[in-house]
């Protein structure tokens, strides 16, 4: 992508599995993950003010083997979230466990968005490396 954000912050609405902090998300490290296993289990990450956002990029844990099925969605007011892409999936065929892949979703400015886990073709997971947002 031709520009990344910073994350500020990411909040989710469950304990990570073994007390994986959330930062993993958003360290810079492709060796350090976040992992649940409940179905449903959200993400917020937070780009601290409003960017014009246009792809999401997801370093997954063993995209090499299985696929991933996600949701995105944006807020519509202070506390609701609205999906702008559902059903989305990881190949499964990826290079390396934790090759990195793009998602496209319609350009909005927005400061929050939100991964939703409808886990993989192996179990109820989601597991990430590194999460990314910005502009293709
Ligand atoms: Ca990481």
């Amino acid at each position: 992508m031709k520009e990344k954000y910073t994350i500020v912050s990411a909040e989710t609405s469950s304990p990570g599995h073994n007390g994986l902090p959330a930062e993993n998300l958003f360290d810079g490290d492709l060796a350090t993950n976040w992992a649940n296993k409940e179905i449903g289990v959200t993400i917020t990450h937070d780009l601290g003010s409003e960017k014009k956002v246009d792809c999401i990029a997801i370093s997954w844990s063993g995209n090499n083997s299985r696929k991933y099925t996600f949701d995105l969605e944006v807020p519509v007011n202070g506390t609701d979230f609205t999906p702008i892409a559902t059903s989305l999936e990881s190949t499964g065929t990826a290079a390396k466990n934790n090759s990195k892949e793009y998602y496209a979703i319609p350009e909005q400015s927005l400061r929050y968005i939100r991964i939703v886990n409808k886990g993989n073709t192996k179990n109820t997971f989601i597991n990430i490396y590194e999460a990314e947002i910005g502009h293709r």
